[in-house]
């Protein structure tokens, strides 16, 4: 509470004390101060930069998510393993098929209907579980998904 009230009181003196506390803070977080990497720090601060720019980099990827290429009626991969929450991209990579991607299961269900050549279809697995997915136009393709 009191540093609700303090930093609302904008341009008081007692803001004033709050503000410098923030900005380092912010600072820190900025990934403007790792890229581009420095070159005229130390080797040691230099590695220590470069491993901070490839943890950003690390949490981009993940916040993508992963992707399923469905292509000469196969997926592509045919196993995969998640985080709950995780999205994965069905990609229809036939260029001349439809597919239907779906899960049917007691704790998570999904069903695409037709994907058109080139679609791109997210399913978000928000359960932990081994799930089979499968395409509705074509029995033979399979793929599991382990959520953890
Ligand atoms: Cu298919």
């Amino acid at each position: 509470m009191r540093i609700e009230k303090m930093v609302s009181q904008g341009s008081t003196g007692k803001a004033d004390l709050v503000m410098p506390g923030t900005n380092m803070f912010a600072s820190k977080l900025r990934v403007s101060d790792f890229a581009p990497c420095p070159t005229m720090i130390p080797a040691a601060l230099a590695l220590v930069a470069g491993a901070l720019c490839g943890l950003v980099l690390t949490g981009t990827l993940q916040a993508a998510g992963t992707a399923v290429s469905q292509k000469g009626r196969m997926f592509h991969p045919g196993n995969l393993v998640v985080g709950r929450g995780d999205t994965i991209t069905f990609v229809n990579d036939d260029s001349d098929l439809l597919h239907h991607v779906f899960v049917e299961s007691d704790s998570f269900s999904f069903d695409s209907g037709d994907q058109e050549p080139g679609s791109r279809t997210p399913v978000t697995f928000t359960e932990r579980g081994t799930f089979q997915v499968l395409c509705g136009i074509h029995p033979k393709m399979k793929l599991v998904v382990r959520v953890d």
